[in-house]
């Protein structure tokens, strides 16, 4: 993962190699192309290039290697931690402890929530999932199996009926039962299904959420930020999801979510099997990208 921009961004240390000292106008277009080319967005970019900017006040000042990398990460550590993770999942103030799941469709939603259920299992914690996609034809079937795939628990009520009385009675399950979470499942919807987003707050409204998580496809890059812009001027979400970062996905994209979305990322989708999840560290991610040498 991440292994595309970690090459890009050794390809300005090794100018650097050749050079022992970087030009600052060298330093700039590079870092800004290679940003740019990892899907991190024009105005999240120039916010790194100015913090090296500032760092370099001199315009003769050349920086070394050590220097433009710890720079760098420095920049980009307090973009990411400027929306720290606010709620401990694993262990919750309340019993049930509700999670919701929102996107917009095919983003991942559905794997997502079996793949939690999975995560919180193995953590000895006790699951139900709802599902909450009575919109979409064989959304429910989807659900049960991935779930039957990972022995979590579903609740649900035929295609077509109301979601939130599906997540209603989810939560009631849970709450007779003294489990420890509710997982919902949500049908995929742009902002221009009206039906839909008004089904969505009305569920939000019912099932009282503890947090609820916006469903982001890392394939699509920079488009899943302005899309949870626009989609989200409609309903609040406290974190995000991002998916799909084993694909050839560029990476940057977490740092522009972290720069304009305003929120955390709390966990990363690695691929199909249900137990491709983790949770997202800044510190994992910046090792990553701007390993210490030798690395
Ligand atoms: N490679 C990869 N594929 C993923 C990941 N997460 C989900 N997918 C795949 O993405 C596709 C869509 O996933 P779903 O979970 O059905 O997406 P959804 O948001 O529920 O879709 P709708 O219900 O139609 O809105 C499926 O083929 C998943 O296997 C991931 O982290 N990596
Ligand atoms: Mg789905």
């Amino acid at each position: 993962m991440f292994d595309n921009f970690k090459k890009k961004l050794s390809g300005i240390f090794k100018i650097s190699d050749r050079q022992e000292t970087l030009k600052k106008s060298e330093i700039e277009d590079a870092v800004r192309e290679i940003l740019l080319e990892s899907d991190v967005a024009l105005e999240t970019a120039e916010r790194i290039i100015s913090d090296l900017d500032r760092y370099m006040a001199d315009p003769k000042k050349r920086l070394t290697r050590s220097e433009l990398k710890s720079t760098l990460k420095r920049s980009i550590e307090s973009i990411l931690n400027s929306n720290p993770v606010s709620k401990d999942i694993l262990h919750p103030d309340k019993k049930p402890y509700v999670i919701l799941f929102l996107g917009i469709n095919g983003t991942g939603k559905t794997t997502t929530v079996a793949k939690i259920a999975n995560y919180l299992k193995k953590r000895d914690k006790r699951v139900v999932v709802a599902a909450g996609d009575t919109f979409r034809a064989g959304a429910i079937e989807q659900l049960a199996l991935l779930c039957g795939k990972v022995g979590a628990e579903i609740i649900r009520h035929e295609a077509g009926s109301d979601p939130a009385s599906v997540a209603f009675d989810a939560i009631e399950h849970a709450r007779a039962r003294n489990l420890d979470y509710v997982l919902i499942d949500s049908a995929g919807r742009m902002q221009t299904n009206r039906n839909l987003l008004e089904e969505m707050k009305k569920m939000k409204r019912v099932a009282k959420p503890d947090l609820v998580l916006l469903v982001l496809d890392a394939m699509i890059g920079q488009d899943a930020v302005q899309q949870a812009q626009t989609f989200m001027k409609e309903i609040s979400y406290d974190g995000v999801v991002l998916t799909k970062l084993d694909t050839d996905a560029r990476g940057g994209a977490i740092i522009t979510i972290a720069d304009q979305l305003k929120k955390p990322v709390y966990f990363i989708g690695t691929g199909q099997e249900m137990g491709d999840i983790m949770e997202f560290s800044p510190k994992w991610y910046l090792d990553r990208i701007l390993p210490e040498d030798g690395k």
